[in-house]
């Protein structure tokens, strides 16, 4: 049945973490959300989210420039469209703008939870069909401090809500780093999965390095090294070491995803919505993958519920998710802005199950939070 899009809002939502999220790139102590609103004629609303790490440290758009940009030109191309052809609006979308690959992914994904509402299906089944109903969850150390970090792991296998644990590091001298990391590892010993994320920190000589001395620790991922452009020296290192090396700032879509399978540049692929530019483009990234042969892991942009949830909808239609997830993104944060929170249980997201994406915001908890 056709219906239009009547309007589109978008919101930013401040919310502190629960304590400093330190990467080579930022320091967080709060995270911005990006939500957006989409509303048509039959009634129905779409949620989706935008949003960023560090303001404009991990990316070319802030939360700010979303918004402007949602606002100012997608909004009013988008209005009085037909909101049941998603496809056809975001080929209008992407034909008429450049970039905003996460400004795309929050107005894809608010128009796909509202198309999976009407047709009352979960949004999983509209992106290919759901294979999983829960999905592994890494949980990210990042306070900067090594012994307050293994009481956190501690803390979080007792829970059973994490055995997957991913160090930030990059932000000190490789040694101090290596240091760290392994005695995380002793600490942990088998009963977790210990990665870091360099978050492109690393020189390809420091990589060496570093790399070296984490694999002979029993590190099992390295994520993103070196530079995002620096395609060759992730394929020299992939070549040079049995550990497995994650591309993730280095994958802005699916045509980053063909040219790092090209080069032989990666194991596994940090699938991610909002880099990506979308659920769809996500998909496309992950298909390369499993063509390429190549590993995947559902990444966060530590967004909200909304956004998080998005990406277990997307993570739920791969056959193979040999790395698991990091869908904590709520978690982190100090408020929850759903109505009902995501379910977190026995080192598993649940994937929500009601139609579209399963959950929606508590409105009066938002408009609280909002950024006025
Ligand atoms: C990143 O680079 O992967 C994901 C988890 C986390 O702590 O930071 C993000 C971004
Ligand atoms: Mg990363």
């Amino acid at each position: 049945m056709k219906t239009n899009i009547a309007n589109i809002e978008t919101f930013l939502v401040d919310v502190p973490t629960i304590r400093p999220h330190k990467l080579s790139v930022a320091t967080m102590n709060t995270q911005t959300l990006v939500l957006v609103r989409v509303r048509c004629e039959d009634g129905i609303t779409g949620w989706g989210e935008a949003t960023t790490i560090g303001g404009l440290a991990y990316g070319e758009e802030s939360p700010e420039s979303i918004k402007t940009n949602i606002d100012t030109y997608i909004a009013p191309l988008l209005v009085g469209m037909d909101a049941s052809g998603v496809a056809k609006a975001m080929a209008k979308l992407r034909k008429a703008f450049q970039g905003n690959r996460f400004a795309k992914c929050a107005i894809e994904t608010a128009l796909l939870d509202a198309q999976a509402r009407r047709i009352k299906v979960p949004l999983s089944e509209l992106l290919g069909g759901r294979v999983r109903d829960a999905l592994p969850v890494a949980w990210t150390l990042a306070s900067g401090d090594t012994s307050r970090d293994i009481q956190e792991a501690e803390q979080m296998l007792e829970l059973r809500r994490h055995r997957i644990f991913k160090l930030k590091i990059g932000l000190r001298e490789v040694d101090q780093d290596v240091q760290h990391v392994l005695a995380i590892k002793r600490a942990l010993g088998d009963r977790a999965s210990v990665r870091v994320d360099v978050n492109q920190a690393w020189s390809e000589l420091d990589a060496v390095r570093g790399i070296a001395a984490l694999e002979a620790g029993g590190v099992d991922l390295i994520e993103q090294p070196v530079k995002a452009g620096n395609v060759a020296a992730l394929a020299r290192l992939k070549a040079r070491f049995d550990v497995a090396i994650m591309a993730d700032e280095a994958l802005h879509g699916p045509d980053d995803a063909m040219a790092i399978a090209r080069a032989d540049g990666a194991d596994v692929y940090a699938v991610k919505i909002n880099q990506s530019g979308g659920l769809t483009p996500a998909l496309e990234v992950a298909t390369v993958a499993r063509l390429a042969g190549i590993d995947l892991y559902g990444g966060t942009m530590l967004e909200g519920g909304i956004g998080t949830a998005a990406t277990a909808h997307v993570c739920a239609t791969f056959a193979e998710l040999a790395w698991g997830t990091e869908l904590f993104g709520p978690l982190l944060l100090t408020q929850e802005i759903l109505a009902e929170p995501l379910v977190y249980r026995d080192f598993m997201l649940q994937v929500p199950t009601g139609p579209g994406l399963g959950v929606e915001p508590d409105l009066d908890k938002l408009h609280a939070m909002q950024r006025r």
